[in-house]
């Protein structure tokens, strides 16, 4: 079984070929310079995401989820929102991150253990904690959604969850809670094809966009690696969630290029071959491929884009390996507002007074 390119079960909202070549309105409503913005994102968060291979195949992450090959649905989608809303991530969102505006070094202290949840500001910066608990995250987004709404702001909430995290019980209850409350939501899934070992084909017998329906809300679903129809597609929802019409749910087809962790060997479960087919659809030269045609960017811009990602991962990898530990009272905060005796002993056998 492998992950399916195209599936005709459901439209498939796109707007660029493969090759970069319009097939549907490429008017997005973005300028030229927003335009050049969304190239620019992915080629920085693509470097940024080799650089974190590389430093933790090197001992200086601990683990690392690599999300190469869903630039285009993390910073399509991530571009479409606003300050004033919130993402609540999972644990590949990394591409999203800095398109919010959250700091790399201060997001990968997650990765290298020095800190609990990346000590980045989510209310600053517009941008949940790492969830590392599959599908948690919805729920969040949907409490959040309706506090913004009971509180009466024009903001929204956007849930990102892969395909497997749609077999979850928390996707049907923060759907079904979203869409009778009408609360101001888009949940959108990378179906990146895997959940771990577990292909989408495994996973469900019918498109996750078609569910949206059962629950009373539209469904979307589209290309994942279209930049251009990603941002459409989320756009749009956040129109609508700011319109009081309630949540969307957008399923994006894309797939995840690199194993699920650095912990993890995909050569045990899937074909090189259907890998091989996917980089043919890569989201950043469809893109660069469209921009340069359409001479809203020249080959000098990803050049300069290149060099300044890196510069970028050069700084960001020097600052990350510069960290200290932790301290070590920290194993014993944060859990108890007055800490029982017997936690209160530990630390003083382990810290001696510190
Ligand atoms: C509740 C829960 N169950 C199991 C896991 C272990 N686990 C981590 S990621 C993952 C698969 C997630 O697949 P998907 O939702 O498709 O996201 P992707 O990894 O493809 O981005 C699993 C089973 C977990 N973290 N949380
Ligand atoms: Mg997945």
């Amino acid at each position: 079984m492998s992950a399916p390119e195209t599936d005709d079960r459901y439209p498939t909202l796109r707007c660029l070929a493969p090759d970069g070549t319009p097939v549907g309105d490429v008017e997005v409503g973005l300028t030229e310079e927003e335009l050049r913005a969304l190239l620019r994102w992915m080629i920085l968060a693509r470097r940024l995401d080799r650089e974190c291979m590389a430093l933790q195949r090197q001992g200086e992450l601990t683990v690392y989820p690599p999300f190469e090959g869903q630039e285009a649905a993390q910073v399509g989608s991530a571009a479409a929102l606003g300050p004033g809303d919130m993402v609540f991530p999972s644990f590949r969102e990394l591409a999203a991150a800095i398109v919010r505006g959250v700091d790399a070094v201060a997001y990968l202290q997650y990765h290298r253990g020095t800190w609990h949840g990346g000590p980045y500001d989510p209310v600053a910066t517009g941008f949940a904690p790492i969830c590392v608990p599959v599908a948690t995250q919805l729920v969040h987004a949907v409490g959040w959604a309706l506090g913004a709404k009971l509180d009466g702001r024009d903001a929204c909430a956007l849930a990102y969850f892969g395909d497997g995290a749609a077999s979850e019980g928390d996707f049907h209850e923060a759907a079904n809670l979203a869409a009778v409350f009408r609360v101001p939501a888009i949940l959108f899934c990378q179906n990146n094809g895997w959940a771990i070992s577990v292909p989408s084909r495994a996973q469900f017998a019918a498109p996750i966009a078609a569910r949206a329906a059962g629950y009373g809300m539209p469904g979307v679903r589209v290309d994942g690696n279209d930049v251009l129809a990603v941002y459409r597609a989320t756009r749009e929802a956040v129109e609508r969630a700011r319109a009081g019409e309630g949540p969307s749910l957008i399923e994006a087809l894309t797939y995840r290029i690199g194993p699920h962790t650095t912990a993890d060997d995909p050569t045990r479960y899937r074909d090189e071959a259907e890998v091989e087919r996917w980089r043919a659809l890569d989201p950043i030269a469809r893109y660069r491929r469209f921009l340069e045609g359409a001479g809203v960017a020249d080959a000098g811009f990803a050049a300069a884009c290149e060099a300044e990602a890196e510069d970028w991962v050069e700084r960001v990898r020097a600052e990350l390996v510069a960290l200290g530990p932790p301290p070590a009272t920290e194993v014993f905060d944060h859990v108890f507002a007055d800490p029982p005796a017997t936690l209160l002993r530990q630390r003083e056998e382990a810290l001696g007074g510190a």
